[in-house]
């Protein structure tokens, strides 16, 4: 065994991946459980997908439960998805669906992979490319570089569509409005900002307004709530998970 190959070996194999994401069909950005479960669903489809996440670990807001108590609840019309990530449920008197959150998080990073996404730690998502009023990629760069704030400039991957899966940051769609003069697909045409806790409203806000906000840029998960001015959930997650779905369905039939 040398430690050369061992150095060499790793090298090799994270360039070659990457190198073969630097154009894609769909850029993911945020690997919480809508960016998971959109990425397994496109990927078992055959269709390209690269998951981008800052963070060391992906999972995003599921590790912690809720307050930090290991346990997320589910409703009834998720299930099918914990069950085709295979992650297990256990039915609560409440009539919720009770989900080991450390179970959950792990389930959909592992679903994800096998069914074929490509998913990065450590990639931060700065910025867009944008073409001819649409989005036509993602600009990336090293977490860690931009935590020191470094003066170091970015790469970019080219992609047919970008998802903004990154929560209640909404940083794609915030950048993409910041940046540029552009009108979105919201009713004031700017991220219309997260509203407080209201649980079934959220829940059902989340998955209906999972759709495109600008040509080429989609949004899923709570970044949908924070774009078109929803109520937040709590610790509920069959609106992330039926959101990632979703996303799937569209793009699915997009790129179809
Ligand atoms: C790369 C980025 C960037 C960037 C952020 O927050 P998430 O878990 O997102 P969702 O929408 O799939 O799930 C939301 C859920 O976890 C939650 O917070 C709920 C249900 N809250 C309810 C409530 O009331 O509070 O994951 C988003 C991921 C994270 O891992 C971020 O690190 C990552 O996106 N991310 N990755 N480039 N610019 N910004």
């Amino acid at each position: 065994m040398k430690e050369l190959d061992i150095s060499r070996s790793i090298l090799k194999s994270h360039f070659n991946e990457l190198l073969n994401n630097l154009t894609t069909d769909v850029v993911i950005v945020g690997a919480g459980p809508s960016g998971l479960v959109a990425g397994g669903y496109l990927a078992e489809k055959g269709i390209k997908v690269t998951i981008l996440e800052k963070r060391l670990s992906p999972g995003g807001g599921i590790w912690g439960g809720g307050m930090g108590f290991k346990y997320a609840a589910v409703q009834k019309e998720a299930i099918p998805v914990l069950e085709d990530f295979n992650i297990s449920y256990r039915e609560d008197e409440s009539g919720l669906f009770m989900v080991d959150s450390i179970e959950l998080a792990s389930g959909l990073i592992f679903g994800a992979i096998q069914k074929g996404a490509h998913l990065f730690n450590l990639i931060t998502v700065e910025d867009l490319i944008l073409r001819e009023n649409r989005v036509a990629g993602v600009v990336i760069n090293n977490t860690f570089a931009l935590m020191e704030h470094f003066p170091i400039d970015p790469l970019t991957i080219e992609a047919k569509y970008v998802v903004d899966a990154t929560g209640h940051e909404h940083d794609v769609v915030a950048t993409l409005s910041r940046k540029n003069d552009v009108k979105l697909n919201t009713p004031t045409g700017k991220p219309m900002g997260e509203r407080s806790l209201f649980a079934e409203p959220a829940e059902k806000g989340v998955i209906e307004n999972t759709k495109e906000v600008y040509p080429g840029l989609f949004v899923c998960g709570m970044s949908t709530a924070a774009v078109f001015g929803y109520y937040r959930m709590g610790p509920i997650f069959g609106g992330m998970l039926l959101s990632g779905k979703k996303l799937s369905e569209i793009l699915i039939k997009r790129l179809s």
